[in-house]
């Protein structure tokens, strides 16, 4: 299967500011915008501006890069006066990656519960 990348990826177009997002916070490698179809009070994206497929794929590539995305989603936490939060990453169509870009979902604002669905 062919992965999309650079125009054709949706979030390598929100990176590029090409396409409209709501956003939160920046680093250097990354940047924090919220999730149109929020699941929880709280619900924000932190997607590196490297186009990857998915989280594992910028951990092989760039361990500073992961790094920084995993700091940028506590920061975000943070920002937004969380007590607590949970960092979700999809990995594959069977786990409900629907967006082929690496991204943190950072969920907070409500009580979440355990196992996730
Ligand atoms: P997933 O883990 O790949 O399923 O997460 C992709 C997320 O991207 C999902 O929560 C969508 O609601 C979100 N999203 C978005 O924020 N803006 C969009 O234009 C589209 C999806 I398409």
């Amino acid at each position: 299967m062919s992965e999309p990348t650079g125009e054709d990826c949706l979030f390598c177009r929100i990176v590029a500011g090409a396409l409209p997002a709501q956003v939160v916070g920046e680093s250097r490698h990354c940047l924090a915008f919220r999730d149109i179809d929020p699941a929880a009070p709280t619900h924000v994206l932190v997607v590196p501006r490297r186009h990857v497929p998915d989280l594992a794929s910028l951990a092989a590539a760039s361990p500073d890069e992961l790094a920084d995305a995993v700091a940028l989603a506590a920061r975000v936490a943070d920002d937004a006066g969380l007590p607590g939060y949970r960092t979700v990453a999809n990995t594959g169509a069977a786990a409900q990656q629907s967006v082929f870009h690496a991204h943190l979902h950072v969920l907070g604002g409500r009580t979440l519960s355990w196992p996730p669905g």
